[in-house]
């Protein structure tokens, strides 16, 4: 089966970007091409990554997922069918270069699991899905459609929709570097912000800090902002706060 490598396909991409006029959602499901049916996603750089609901023309309701072996976490829902509204965004996370994104949908109606890539992980041998690369001007973004019927039903993989957005992110918090990370180099597993910052890089130690309290009442507030976005729990900001207090940053 083939292996989209999306960092090789800018001339392909040229002549596929255009959507067709059959457009049965907001997103523009675009035209199919034999190699887009049961292609798989594999990573060819660290990404974060992050889905756009699309809805679908199906009757039945499915919840979508998204699978991999890297993550502890997995599988990861974002959206169900005829419920999640259509444009819905969710960052998924950071996945590391090599790792398949393996999309599922469980639909309910039915309780058949269909998965994207080959026939042979379906329970009726065929192919449930397609994946096309679309064409963008910063990041990587796939278009994907599930067929919902046990026995490939009508072959036109509209039923589940939705849009996968790959953005470089090297320091691996899930915040793409290229257009959303204001703190690159984020250090590994730190919890960090909508912008992709930590709390030690808000209130770096090593800054010209006027004295010990300005950096404490730095970190404190920081903290608190961590809180309110439910980054961290109340009891973790007091273990931060209280680190932040016995060192020694900003002493003179
Ligand atoms: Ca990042
Ligand atoms: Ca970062």
């Amino acid at each position: 089966m083939r292996s989209q490598s999306f960092g090789a396909l800018t001339a392909f991409l040229l002549f596929s970007g255009a959507a067709s006029a059959d457009v049965t959602n907001e997103c523009g499901m675009p035209t199919i091409e034999t190699d887009d049916v049961g292609a798989t996603l594999i990573l060819t750089y660290d990404a974060a990554v992050q889905t756009k609901f699309c809805n679908g023309t199906a009757g039945f309701s499915s919840n979508v997922f998204v699978d991999t072996s890297y993550l502890p976490t997995s599988p990861i829902y974002f959206a169900t069918g005829n419920v999640t509204p259509v444009g819905n965004i969710v960052n998924i996370g950071a996945f590391p270069s090599g790792s398949e994104l393996i999309f599922f949908i469980e639909v309910t109606d039915t309780g058949d699991v269909f998965y994207s890539g080959p026939g042979s992980r379906n329970p009726d041998g065929l192919v449930h899905a397609f994946v096309k690369a679309l064409s963008t001007p910063i990041g990587d973004e796939f278009y994907i459609g599930f067929e919902d019927l046990f026995g490939g039903g009508d072959g036109d993989f509209d039923d589940i929709q939705f849009i996968v957005r790959l953005e470089l992110d090297e320091d691996g918090d899930g915040v793409g570097d290229l257009t959303q990370d204001l703190c690159l180099d984020t250090e590994a597993g730190d919890v960090v912000d909508a912008d992709g910052c930590s709390i030690a890089q808000l209130c770096p130690c090593d800054d010209p800090w006027k004295n010990h309290g300005a950096y404490v009442s730095c970190v404190a507030h920081a903290a608190e902002e961590f809180v309110e976005s439910e980054l961290i729990t109340d009891d973790e900001k007091d273990v931060i706060a209280s680190a932040a207090a016995q060192s020694s940053c900003g002493a003179k």
